[in-house]
């Protein structure tokens, strides 16, 4: 039988004191048929998170790894460090999630279940059987989906219905056939669509496993109103940038 697959998760972390131990715990504790290992890209968090990190790394030598950034500067940029660092490290399999258990890890092994066939699986609150937080108002709800499964996805022409999301399991070779360090320049929520785009556009296969996502209890939100408007006025530079490319503009 071939070795399991060698999956790095990559964890962005911004003050995540409360979360990050119970999530490293929780993902190394899965029974996958992967070799997981955990790397934190930490922009150097205030309330000591990164400290935190390096003693978790101590603690479980060769299975969990911190990329220490000097500032915030935003989900994309330190997603885009620690794919790369991933990458060079011999991941083939890439998992990006956030460390706020708004994310579960009892749905990785479903995004592994998906993979084969595809491309990249996208964790989905929208796909049918998914679902948000039930404590949300109505109207919120409302808006999600509408911003997700109508908006972006007409926008871009996408049968995807959660472009936003990020809880997504990559193949290596797809995030190096999208040249994602030169190609890849939004932040932010943007950050999340232009991935996907591209990805799509690539002719890439990108299927959605339902998840059902509900709020942090522990920390709090860096995104705010603004963002996400500003993310709805960006999702058209996505498009403008992104619609011409083809198959034939794969890397390598
Ligand atoms: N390294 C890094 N992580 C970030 C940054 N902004 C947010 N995060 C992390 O990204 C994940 C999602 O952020 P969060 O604020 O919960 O966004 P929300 O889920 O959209 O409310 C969490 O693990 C955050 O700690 C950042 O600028 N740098
Ligand atoms: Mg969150």
């Amino acid at each position: 039988m071939a070795e399991a697959p060698r999956l790095t998760v990559v964890l962005p972390t911004y003050n995540e004191l409360d979360n990050l131990p119970r999530m490293v715990e929780a993902l190394l504790a899965l029974p996958l048929p992967a070799r997981l290992s955990i790397l934190v890209v930490d922009d150097n968090s205030p309330d000591g998170t990164g400290r935190l990190a390096d003693e978790l790394a101590a603690r479980h030598p060769g299975r969990v790894g911190v990329l220490h950034r000097t500032g915030k500067e935003g989900l994309g940029k330190a997603y885009l460090a620690g794919f790369a660092r991933a990458l060079a490290e011999g991941a083939e399999l890439v998992l990006q999630m956030d460390c706020d258990f708004s994310h579960q890890p009892r749905f990785v092994p479903a995004l592994l279940a998906a993979l084969p066939g595809a491309d990249m699986v996208l964790g989905s609150r929208f796909a049918p059987g998914g679902s948000v937080d039930p404590h949300w108002a109505w109207w919120r709800k409302l808006l999600s989906w509408f911003a997700n499964s109508v908006y972006v996805r007409v926008i871009l022409g996408s049968t995807l219905r959660d472009m936003t999301g990020g809880f997504r399991l990559w193949r290596a070779a797809t995030l190096r056939g999208m040249d994602i360090q030169r190609r890849i320049g939004a932040n932010g929520y943007v950050f999340q669509v232009e991935m996907a785009f591209v990805a799509q556009r690539l002719g890439y296969v990108v299927r959605e496993v339902p998840i059902e996502f509900p709020d942090r209890t522990a920390g709090e939100s860096k995104m705010s109103l603004g963002i996400q408007v500003e993310a709805a006025r960006r999702t058209w530079e996505v498009r403008r940038r992104h619609r011409g490319l083809t198959r034939g503009d794969r890397a390598g």
